[in-house]
């Protein structure tokens, strides 16, 4: 059956042998809730443009919510927007520095189309430190992001897509792992069992 929600993270790039999206979706990404798939994202520029559209051809959830992490906030980051640049001065994971367009002929940015006030109020329920924020970067994040607004609109599906850019040192939010995990499954269960707005 095709999943409510998809749910994915990013794997460890340039050197590093974590990612904190990952740690955060934790044990989702071996059991993940009904009605919830998760994967995990390489940071691979020439990989993600193949396997975005797979995912949303294949998979056709309803809603997509993206995480990744960030360096240097000590808060929950829900991204509006995904603009159509490339850059970067880190190769990915490919040996590949980013530069040009997600997408040659596309629109100069998309809105993500999940509502990033109501993520941030969903982390503040839980007590974590969460603000709306209008620079997803220009990296992977940013790209992915881009490139599951772009293909959704094209595919009808997934009807909303969002981006929560998790800071790197988790601890600066204040809260343990427990606590920002259990967060983040009380908002994959919210989210695959309710019903689209943005249809
Ligand atoms: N953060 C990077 C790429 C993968 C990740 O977790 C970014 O912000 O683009």
């Amino acid at each position: 059956m095709e999943p409510s929600l998809l749910m994915t993270c990013f794997e460890p790039f340039a050197g590093r042998s974590t990612n904190t999206s990952m740690r955060l979706l934790g044990p989702m990404l071996v059991s993940p809730p009904s009605g919830v798939a998760t994967r995990v994202l390489p940071v691979d520029f020439k990989a993600l443009r193949r396997i975005v559209p797979r995912l949303v051809r294949t998979l056709r959830p309803k809603r997509w919510l993206l995480l990744g992490e960030h360096a240097s906030t000590e808060r929950m980051r829900c991204e509006r927007v995904a603009i159509n640049t490339l850059d970067g001065t880190v190769a990915d994971n490919n040996g590949r520095l980013p530069s040009g367009k997600a997408v040659r002929g596309g629109p100069a940015a998309y809105f993500a189309t999940l509502d990033p006030a109501r993520l941030v109020t969903h982390f503040e329920q839980h007590g974590i430190p969460a603000s709306l924020s209008d620079d997803a970067g220009t990296y992977a994040c940013n790209f992915a992001l881009y490139l599951a607004l772009h293909h959704g609109r094209r595919h009808g599906t997934p009807v909303e897509v969002g981006f929560v850019h998790v800071p790197r040192s988790y601890r600066r939010t204040g809260q343990g792992l427990q606590v920002l995990r259990a967060s983040m499954a009380d908002l994959a269960n919210k989210l695959a069992e309710e019903d689209c707005e943005a249809a």
